[in-house]
């Protein structure tokens, strides 16, 4: 551990540093630490990195290019980059029981992007290229390059809805992924919220993807992963799991066996920056068949790597192989649920009903609000979450009708059930005193909400005082 004076003094340094420059970002940068001081903050998909990870990223370790793998890079004097990449290689493997780590992703959707591609280089073009009798693409004729192009862009995908709880990058439209592929979804039981594992074998057997896609970024359940590799290969799919939300408690080992994605799946991807606590970045984990694939990210789909991020996730990596991070996985679970039972008690509307990991997705609806109205009520009384669909959501993706929780952040300040049970009582304050506004003809609006200021001001007050006894970054003063 650094001493507490020795973090205050690189910040408080690098802050005078920026300020002789550019006054408005020193002066943005510490009003973002004030800001996250005095928020309670129960976004799902944040957290807040260590000083060590923090700083690990700003310095030279970003002037620099480093395309290609370590030791094999198109350009010259990258030693040291090496040695980071290699550490948070090393690190990841250790963590996840790995064999290979590929770290150079730069969030969620490229490392999406890379596995991907990898896939579709494994299973459509190195059988191309062999059927062609030639080495690498270059070689194709133009008739063969043309079909390959084709063949690489008719590929199916199969994987969880959105208002289920799934993520864009699984084949949404919206997304490059929907327009790289056929994508369906499987969903969840509507009278359980659960996923119903028949079904998604069904839909498996109709649809015949290329890969199955596992992972959610709102589904409050565990998934059985040996169940939907059994799934993946009953139709010949790779099987890939994005686990960017619950990394860190499968770094953690609350999610072992059936439930650690690692054993199971063919490849899986994740981002660094969520319940893994990391510098916000992504990572592709697979075994020794997809590995050259996964190593060809960049340039396949990656800009160059960023070697100031990869010092950072070695950081975070080696801390979150720590003892203690056990221990802060299984918190952030047992605060999960301690905040579902609060809300619960108070009469809340849970979809399936609560939580077996790091979120909580209330169904606002039953307070008679939609996902905007509840979101913004909220932040007016100083407690900071996001909108998100349920399933079958009547509101759609804009408005919705649920609100997500998650307490990855929260049990890093270390706010436990106590704590959590007050946090409930706090968001159901809000929200039953909540009712929706009309629009200026008289409407019905889903956007426009009444709240007592007054009411807000006095719940903001009490989430300050929730907060005053677990300091965010006590460690650092910048005054
Ligand atoms: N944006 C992230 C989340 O909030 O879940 C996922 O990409």
């Amino acid at each position: 551990m650094s001493s507490p004076n020795a973090e205050s003094t690189a910040f408080r340094s690098a802050l005078e540093v920026i300020r002789a420059v550019e006054p408005r970002v020193a002066d943005a940068i510490g009003a973002e630490l004030a800001d996250q001081r005095e928020s309670l903050k129960l976004i799902a998909s944040e957290n807040y990195a260590s000083p060590a990870t923090l700083l690990a990223m700003g310095n030279w370790f970003s002037d620099k290019y480093a395309e290609g793998t370590v030791g094999r890079r198109f350009y010259a004097g990258c030693q040291n980059v090496d040695t980071v990449e290699a550490l948070a290689a090393e690190h990841a493997r250790e963590l996840f029981g790995a064999s290979h780590a590929y770290v150079q992703p730069h969030s969620g959707i490229d490392a999406n992007l890379v596995a991907f591609w990898a896939i579709l280089a494994d299973r459509v073009e190195s059988p191309a290229l062999k059927r062609a009798q030639v080495r690498q693409v270059n070689d194709l004729t133009e008739e063969d390059w043309f079909a390959l192009r084709r063949e690489l862009g008719d590929q199916r995908m199969l994987g969880m809805s959105l208002d289920a709880g799934g993520h864009l990058t699984h084949g949404f439209r919206p997304n490059i992924s929907g327009k790289m592929f056929d994508q369906r979804s499987y969903g969840t039981d509507p009278a359980t919220g659960l996923i119903d594992y028949d079904r998604v074998a069904e839909a498996a057997r109709e649809f015949r993807p290329l890969i199955l896609v596992a992972g959610y970024s709102a589904y409050p359940r565990k998934v059985n992963f040996r169940i939907m590799r059994e799934i993946a290969d009953s139709v010949g799919a790779t099987f890939m799991v994005d686990m960017a939300h619950f990394a860190g408690l499968v770094a953690g080992k609350v999610f072992t066996g059936d439930f650690d994605p690692v054993p199971h799946a063919h490849i899986v991807t994740t981002t660094t920056h969520k319940s893994l606590r990391g510098p916000r970045g992504g990572m592709v984990l697979c075994g020794p068949e997809l590995a050259d694939q996964v190593d060809r990210g960049c340039p396949m789909v990656l800009g160059g790597p960023l070697p100031h991020v990869m010092a950072a996730k070695a950081v975070a990596l080696a801390e979150a192989r720590r003892p203690d991070f056990a221990d802060y996985a299984q918190r952030i679970v047992d605060n999960a649920q301690a905040l579902a039972e609060g809300l619960l008690r108070r009469g809340a509307t849970l979809v399936t009903g609560g939580t077996d990991n790091h979120l909580v997705l209330i169904d606002v609806s039953g307070y008679g609000l939609t996902g905007r109205q509840a979101e913004q009520a909220l932040l007016d009384s100083g407690i900071v979450t996001n909108r998100n669909a349920v399933p079958q959501d009547p509101n759609g993706a804009w408005y919705t009708s649920g609100i997500r929780i998650g307490t990855p952040a929260l049990t890093t300040r270390g706010l436990g059930t106590a704590e959590m049970d007050a946090t409930a009582e706090l968001i159901h304050t809000v929200l039953s005193q909540t009712t929706p506004g009309s629009n200026a003809d008289g409407t019905p609006s889903k956007a426009k909400y009444v709240l007592d200021p007054a009411l807000a001001d006095k719940v903001s007050r009490q989430a300050t005082d929730l907060l005053s006894t677990h300091p965010l970054y006590p460690s650092v003063t910048l005054a």
